[in-house]
Parts: C-alpha cells; sequence; structure tokens
C-alpha cells in the first residue's frame, strides 16, 4: 500500500509525469473505442490491431536502451534485459502482424521471439531489487511451485477439459505453454520481491505491473485460442498488451525523472513466501491425486515428486540462510566489539581496553617478579594548536603522533590513546633505566622533526611524558597511574617537552636541578617577550638541534645546541628594556651594553652543574669567522661548530621574524644573505647545512618557523 500511494505521488507530483499519465490513459481509452468500432470490418481491424498497435511498441525499444544505458551496476543489467525483452516481443509481434496482413493463418507455435522473450524476462526480475543468493533460490523455488500448482489446476479445471472436446494439437500446446511461462514469470515476480532485501522502487513497481498485465493478457488469449480460435472479438485482448506497453514506458520515463532509490527492508526475517509455497505444494498434491484418479499414474508419481523435492529443497535453503544469518551477526558482533576498544581517530587501542589490560598486567607481573612500565603522555600546548590551525590540524597532529609513536616500541607494548590528546603506554618487563631511555626515544620520535600539515605548514609539535614503575615505585594498577599521572606534572610543570620517571628517589636533587632549569626557562621566556617575541628561542632552540644532527654531530653535541640556542640571549636579562626595544639607532655606549650579552648568558648558563657545557656556545654565539665578531674577535676554527650553529639559527630568525622598525625579510632574501656571508659572518658547513634542511621543510607562511607563534607580537 505505501508503495502504491509513493507510486502515485511519483507520477502525479511531477508536472511532465502527470501529463503523460493522463495521454496514456487516453490513448488506452482510445485503442478500446478503435476496437470497438473496427469490430466489423476486416481492414480496420488489419489498421488497428498491426498498425496503431505498434504506436506505443516501437518507442519502448529506444526508452529502455537509453535507461540501460543511463543506469548503474544491478540497474544497468535489469534495463538492458528489459531492452531485449522489448526487442524480441516487438519482433514476434511484427512477425504475427506480417502474417495477419499477408492473410495467412498466424501460428504461435513457430513464432519463437515471443519465447526468447521470455528468456530476458525472467532473468530480468532477479535483477529489479537486491536479494542474497539464498533467498533468491528460495524465491526461486516457490514460484516454480506456485506455478506448477497453478498451471496444473488450471489445466485440470479449464484447459483440460475444454482441450479434449477439441483434441489436442500443437498449437494448444504452444499457447497453453505461454499462459504456463507467463505465470511462471509472474510467479517469480511475486516471490522474488517477497524475499528482496528492499521495497521495490516506483519504476521498479511500475514494470512489475507491466509484466502482470502482460501475463494476465496472454492467459486470456490462450483461453481464447483454446477454446474456439482466435476471432475478431478476441482483439479486445489487444488493449491488455497496450497496457503492458504503456506501463513498460511509463517505468522508463520515472527512470529518466530520477527514479527514488530504493528504500532497504532490514530486520524483516520472517519468512514471507512459506505461505504461498505451502499452499502450491498442498495444490500439486491434491492435483496429482485427481492426476491418479484418472488413472495417469506417471503424472501422478511426478507431481508428488516435485513437491517433496521443493519442500526438501527449502528445507536445505532455509538452514543455509540460517547460517548465514549466524555468520552476519557473528561477524557484526566483533565488528561491534573491535569498535569499542579502538579508537575511531588515531586506529590505536581506546582508554577501556587499555584499562582492562593494565589490570591484567599489573597482576601478571606481580606474579612474575618483573617490572612493568607505565608511561603517560600528553602533548604540550595542544589547545594552541588547536586555536590557532584549527580543529582538523589538531586531529591530523594526533594521528600523526600515533603513527610516530608506535615504531618505536616492541611487540609486547601497549600503546593507547587514553583521551584527548594524552597517550599512554604500558611495557611489561621494562625496569626504571630503561622505561626512562624509551620515554626518551619517544618525546624525540614526537620533537625532533617538525610536523607538516596538508597546507604546507610545519608545526613544532612537543610532547611531556611522566613515567612509573610497578613495583619500584608503586603498586597495582591505580598506584601506577596515579605516580605516573604526577610525574607528567612535574614534567609539564619543569617546562614541557620532557620525561619523568617515577618519584620517590632523589626526589631533593632532582627538584633543586629542575628548579635551576625552570628559572632558566622562565628567563628565556622573558627575553623573547623583552624583544617582543613569545617562544622565539624555543624555534631556534629546534632549528639547533636539526642543524646539529644535519651535520653528523653526536647526540649530546645535539643537545648542547639545542639548549645553548633556546638560553642564548638570556645574558640581555643585564641591559636596560629602553635599549632593547628601541627604535633608533644604538649608541656607541648602548653598542657596548648589548655587546657584553653572550658573556652574561653564559655565566648565567654556567651558574646551573648540569648546563656548564653549554656556556662555551652562548659565549660565542656572536662570533664571526672573519674576526669580526664579538664579544671576542675570535677568527676561523677557534671558533666552535657548536657555537657556529646557533649563530647561524640565530640570524635566520632574526631576519625571518618582523621588528618593530621593519617587516619580516622574505625566505629567498634569508637564503641569499646566509650564502652571501658564507665564510665571513657564518661557517661555510654550517650555512650548507642549514640551507639543505630549510630546502627540504619547503614553503611555509612569511615568517612562520615550525609554528611556533613566534609572531604573536606582544606590543612594545
Ligand atoms: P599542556 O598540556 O601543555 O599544559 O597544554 P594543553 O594546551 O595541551 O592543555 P590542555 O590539556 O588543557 O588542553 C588539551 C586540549 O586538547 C583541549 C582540547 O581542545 C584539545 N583536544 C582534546 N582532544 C582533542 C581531539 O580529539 N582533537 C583535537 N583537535 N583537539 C583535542
Ligand atoms: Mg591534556
Ligand atoms: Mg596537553
Amino acid at each position: 500500500m505505501e508503495r502504491a500511494r509513493a507510486l502515485r505521488r511519483g507520477l502525479l507530483d511531477d508536472r511532465l509525469l502527470r501529463g503523460v499519465t493522463l495521454a496514456t490513459a487516453g490513448w488506452l481509452a482510445f485503442y478500446a473505442l478503435l476496437t470497438y468500432v473496427s469490430r466489423n470490418s476486416d481492414t480496420a481491424q488489419l489498421w488497428v490491431g498491426d498498425g496503431l498497435y505498434f504506436v506505443p511498441a516501437a518507442p519502448l525499444l529506444v526508452l529502455t536502451a537509453v535507461v540501460a544505458r543511463r543506469s548503474r551496476g544491478r540497474t544497468r543489467v535489469f534495463w538492458w534485459l528489459l531492452a531485449g525483452f522489448s526487442l524480441f516481443t516487438l519482433l514476434g509481434d511484427a512477425t504475427w502482424a506480417a502474417f495477419d496482413v499477408a492473410g495467412r493463418e498466424v501460428s504461435d507455435s513457430v513464432n519463437g521471439f515471443y519465447v526468447v522473450a521470455y528468456l530476458f524476462a525472467a532473468p530480468a526480475i532477479v535483477f529489479a531489487v537486491r536479494v542474497s543468493r539464498t533467498r533468491l533460490l528460495r524465491a526461486v523455488v516457490d514460484a516454480g511451485v506456485v506455478a506448477l500448482a497453478l498451471s496444473a489446476v488450471g489445466f485440470h479445471l479449464v484447459v483440460g477439459p475444454l482441450a479434449s472436446g477439441h483434441g489436442f494439437d500443437v498449437e494448444t500446446v504452444a499457447n497453453v505453454s505461454y499462459a504456463v511461462l507467463d505465470v511462471v514469470v509472474l510467479m517469480l515476480l511475486l516471490t522474488v520481491t517477497i524475499a528482496a532485501d528492499e521495497v521495490l522502487s516506483p519504476a521498479a513497481l511500475l514494470v512489475a505491473l507491466s509484466f502482470a498485465a502482460a501475463a494476465l493478457t496472454d492467459s486470456l488469449y490462450a483461453y481464447f485460442v483454446t477454446i474456439h480460435g482466435y476471432v475478431g472479438a478476441d482483439s479486445y485482448v489487444n488493449v491488455g498488451w497496450q497496457l503492458e506497453f504503456v506501463l513498460l514506458g511509463l517505468a522508463c520515463l520515472v527512470m529518466l525523472r530520477g527514479d527514488v532509490e530504493p528504500t532497504p527492508r532490514s530486520g524483516d526475517l520472517r519468512d514471507h513466501g512459506l505461505v504461498p509455497m505451502s499452499i502450491g505444494v498442498v495444490a500439486v498434491v491434491a492435483s496429482a491425486d485427481l492426476e491418479l484418479q484418472r488413472g495417469y499414474k506417471a503424472e501422478a508419481i511426478a507431481l508428488a515428486g516435485v513437491a517433496l523435492l521443493s519442500l526438501f529443497v527449502r528445507l536445505v535453503l532455509g538452514t543455509r540462510e540460517k547460517a548465514e544469518l549466524a555468520a552476519s551477526l557473528e561477524q557484526a558482533l566483533r565488528e561491534q566489539e573491535r569498535l569499542a576498544i579502538t579508537d575511531p581517530l588515531t586506529s590505536l587501542h581506546n582508554r577501556r581496553f587499555f584499562d582492562e589490560a593494565l589490570e591484567l598486567e599489573a597482576a601478571r607481573s606481580r606474579r612474575s617478579d618483573g617490572s612493568l612500565g607505565l608511561l603517560v603522555l600528553d602533548m604540550d600546548h595542544f589547545k594552541w594548536i588547536n586555536d590557532r590551525y584549527g580543529h582538523q590540524a589538531g586531529d591530523d597532529v594526533l594521528v600523526e603522533t600515533a603513527r610516530r609513536l608506535e615504531p618505536v616500541l616492541r611487540g609486547g607494548d601497549l600503546l593507547a590513546r587514553y583521551g584527548g590528546e594524552e597517550f599512554v603506554v604500558l611495557l611489561p618487563d621494562t625496569p626504571p633505566a630503561r622505561l626512562r631511555e624509551i620515554a626518551e626515544r619517544l618525546r624525540r620520535a614526537v620533537s625532533s622533526v617538525p610536523y607538516v600539515t596538508e597546507d604546507g605548514l610545519q608545526l613544532a609539535v612537543t610532547v611531556s611524558v611522566g613515567g612509573a614503575c610497578d613495583p619500584d615505585h608503586a603498586r597495582g594498577a591505580n598506584e601506577l597511574l596515579g605516580l605516573a599521572d604526577k610525574a607528567l606534572y612535574r614534567a609539564k610543570a619543569l617546562g614541557r617537552d620532557q620525561v619523568r620517571v617515577g618519584v620517590e628517589q632523589d626526589v631533593e636533587l632532582e627538584t633543586h636541578r629542575s628548579s635551576a632549569h625552570e628559572f632558566l626557562q622562565r628567563l628565556g621566556d622573558e627575553i623573547d617577550r623583552e624583544q617582543g617575541r613569545s617562544e622565539l628561542s624555543r624555534t631556534i632552540s629546534r632549528w639547533a638541534e636539526l642543524v646539529a644532527r644535519e651535520m653528523g654531530l653526536d647526540l649530546e653535541a645535539q643537545r648542547r645546541c639545542a639548549v645553548a640556542a633556546r638560553f642564548h640571549d638570556i645574558g640581555k636579562i643585564a641591559i636596560p628594556t629602553s635599549i632593547l626595544r628601541k627604535r633608533a639607532q644604538l649608541g656607541d655606549t648602548e653598542w657596548e651594553l648589548v655587546r657584553e650579552h653572550p658573556e652574561h648568558g653564559a655565566r648565567l648558563v654556567a651558574l646551573v652543574p648540569e648546563f656548564r657545557d653549554v656556556a662555551p656556545l652562548i659565549r660565542d654565539h656572536h662570533e664571526r669567522p672573519d674576526g669580526t665578531g664579538y664579544p671576542m674577535g675570535k677568527r676561523g676554527r677557534e671558533i666552535s661548530l657548536e657555537a657556529a650553529v646557533i649563530s647561524v639559527c640565530d640570524a635566520w630568525a632574526a631576519m625571518r621574524t618582523p621588528r618593530a622598525y621593519r617587516p619580516a625579510h622574505s625566505r629567498d632574501y634569508a637564503r641569499g644573505e646566509l650564502a652571501s656571508c658564507r665564510g665571513t659572518q657564518f661557517d661555510s658547513d654550517v650555512v650548507d647545512a642549514f640551507l639543505a634542511i630549510e630546502e627540504g621543510l619547503g614553503e611555509s607562511p612569511a615568517g612562520e618557523l615550525f609554528g611556533l607563534p613566534v609572531l604573536q607580537l606582544e606590543e612594545a
């Protein structure tokens, strides 16, 4: 009913379709009237039955082919089969008409075109809707049984008794077999529609109605012909075939105007075909009984056999369908389970899975006396990345981070996204020293190479890591997680981009060391702010580490370069702000003061024991190979390569960021400057290494350095 309503709405709401529907209804009435008027004239009958008859039949061939060409997939096959059906129906009609016009006796038994048309119609039904193979087979069996039952009953009640009066010739057999084929097609249409996974679309419904009209008309025709031969009055059946063509034509037009997508029929697992099938079987058995009473033993046995066999096949198909259903349900269930423990963004395991694994591993490590390591990683300044580049970029960073962390870990380790921008790693059999080492590797995997966004932006992403071991620092899942969290908190408090593991041991030493470190970080940030460029020294630090690595310096040297670059300007704390922010040319005395900042910085850094080794780098970062630098006027090889690295990175950052008195220089300008001062102001090897890396990173928006917020100028 719902389908019929949708169809009616579909046909009447579209102005063109409404017009065509009315026109076709008018045509049918007109044709019926002509058939009536011409009933007494042979010539007029020829005109109507063999001439006008082709008015709707001929264009169908073109229409179905056009629809087929425009369709895709299953629908395309469906419409090509319909085009084939139209072609052979047309050929059959033409042959018939030719015989009729020539005044010859028309023989359906020699007109094989109609039979070929059925060969297209039956498979077309199979492609009309989406249906699983097992259900389709079931539908075919159902159709077969019901068609057999109808034919058998029909034969007994109508054709058999009548035909026995007229004799049973080839012609009658041909006519009856058309009726039987029609019934088969009709039943197939019904059972396949019932078994389908989707509701028929309006166009498919029109095709079904067209087939139904054809089948009924064919049956009437067979009935007339069998009883008293084809006579003029029977040409009313032509109206039935006209209806068939008209409906098929309307289906084509609906397709061309855009058919409605068929709605899937989900959740209905009932076997609707069972009722007609059962009635069919009963009818077949009953007619077998009738045959038996009439003495047709062989036929009776054949009929009963077919009924039994169909029941058996259906049983097998039913079982198979249940098995398929169970398999698909199981698969769906497994997929649900997988989704329940997977983070959709990174495809890593999610918190739920991790929490369970942590409990299990904690219990296992207690039994085995092993050390269970746990790391908690939290992205630094992640909110800033979201704010600056958008949520999508933030998501991309999370995915890329997961990809960078994975290869660092071993097979038995578990990496999961714990939530937001936090990751966790569970490492069985990992004592504290090893845990620290792996944590450091993870941190570097994130921070040492800039992230590149889809628009080619480079982002400096860092992560802070907290870790703890069971039983070395904590016992049990909860305590372990709590301690790792605390360690993470300390890593954040101490300036981020670092690893902290455990808590109890050497707390004091660590706090002491850390507070000095923290103080230097604050100093670095303060100088950046003083000069109106926040985060600048972090950026230069990133560059310095990259260049040192590019030049093949060892890990220690890379670290020294990174640290020295971060603190290279802290000596400026001794210079009055008025001088630092002055827009005009500096006077001689002022210059004297500024030239002291490398030495101040070196002295400050040397106060922290762990950074004593970077002091010389800071002192020498304004020296030049040609001897014109300060404070010492060192030359060539007197300047360490590491100090030369800081010098180049510092100059690059200065050129690429805007100043109070000028905008940022272009990338080409900055590259040109480095190249032209190669060997005089800057060390040649360092310039080469720098330009090589910079080239590899490619263009980024003016002033952006790894995407760090150096552009956030705080107004002087
Ligand atoms: P820090 O940890 O260094 O202290 O700074 P933070 O900016 O990372 O601080 P916080 O933990 O407060 O902020 C985390 C931000 O991460 C908040 C939220 O907007 C963002 N975030 C959380 N989950 C997602 C996510 O799935 N996608 C994106 N794009 N952002 C997320
Ligand atoms: Mg967080
Ligand atoms: Mg964070």
